[in-house]
């Protein structure tokens, strides 16, 4: 059942022993969200605890600065940012059909919640601050940092579409509150592991433009993985390098998960489908994002891509 942020609030203030869920491959947003709310339920007495199914990158450490662990049997169960209870992951799925209450802004959303707040804005941590004011719970630096962080990330420091007047009046009455905000956009933004430039380095020398500059290919194979000791979040960026050379229309990435099973990722301008092309391969996805997986060789997966693309691109091979 859809409920405004008021009823979320008096929902909130009436519930204790309160466990917070995030979801897997945790974001800013998702873990802004959590720790901010959680800030403000112990502000007003109550226990509560944010968990996740994945292990939390460090450079996220400083949302949780001060909040230790509790332990208790929960009564009420939250979740933030968390469209589909299957995107809680494997740890957290035994809650998927318990969720009291789910706050979140994805329009995608299953409505798998007793109760789901929902808006389309740019973050979650958005509707949150909404749900801590509606509270009355008055903001410190702590959550302002929490917030600042998810609003931050979901815009891509406020660069993406996604972001409105609002947001950027939110954002400024949380730097109102003394955070710093230049440090907490160079943490999340700048800052890279020296893994994340192996690797980065080993894509770059991958790249193989073709049909006259209009697709260009990366390559990241499991040997590269291993001789980086590169992480999930050190590939962060690496999808939108081919198309971000100019004159690509369609750019492709084949990352080799296991050796020899490959996950394409195919990102395309207008008009290029690239649902419509991964479809081909039999996978699928957006228009303008989308994925397949394929076997074999690196050569032998792009040349089961070369004509794919050449014919999305109405030329000969
Ligand atoms: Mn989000």
């Amino acid at each position: 059942m859809k409920i405004l942020t008021s009823d979320a609030a008096e929902m909130l203030q009436s519930a204790d022993d309160i466990l917070i869920l995030t979801h897997q491959s945790p974001d800013g947003d998702t873990l802004g969200s959590g720790f901010a709310i959680c800030r403000a339920l112990r502000r007003l007495g109550k226990r509560a605890q944010v968990v996740c199914s994945d292990q939390i990158p460090h450079k996220y450490a400083y949302l949780w600065e001060g909040l230790d662990s509790q332990q208790f049997t929960p009564k009420f169960i939250l979740a933030v940012d968390v469209a589909d209870p299957k995107l809680l992951g494997n740890k957290l799925s035994v809650y998927a059909d318990k969720v009291d209450l789910c706050i979140d802004h994805h329009g995608s959303n299953t409505q798998y919640a007793k109760h789901l707040l929902l808006e389309e804005c740019a973050a979650t941590c958005e509707m949150i601050y909404g749900v801590i004011g509606a509270m009355g719970v008055e903001l410190d630096r702590a959550m302002a940092e929490d917030l600042y962080t998810g609003i931050s990330t979901d815009t891509g420091c406020f660069r993406y579409s996604n972001t409105t007047v609002r947001t950027h009046l939110i954002a400024a009455k949380l730097l109102g509150l003394g955070i710093d905000a230049y440090a907490i956009n160079r943490a999340m933004f700048e800052i890279k592991s020296p893994s994340f430039f192996a690797l980065r380095k080993l894509a770059l020398d991958s790249m193989e433009t073709y049909f006259d500059g209009h697709c260009a290919l990366i390559y990241i194979t499991y040997q590269n993985m291993q001789s980086t000791s590169a992480q999930q979040e050190d590939l962060d960026g690496l999808t939108a390098i081919p198309r971000q050379m100019e004159g690509v229309d369609i750019g492709v990435i084949l990352k080799e998960k296991e050796p020899g099973a490959w996950k394409i990722s195919v990102r395309t301008g207008e008009p290029y489908n690239a649902s419509a092309l991964c479809s081909k391969l039999g996978g699928g996805g957006h228009a303008r994002a989308a994925g397949c997986a394929l076997t074999g060789t690196a050569q032998q997966v792009r040349d089961q891509m070369l004509p794919v693309l050449a014919e999305a691109l109405g030329v000969s091979l």
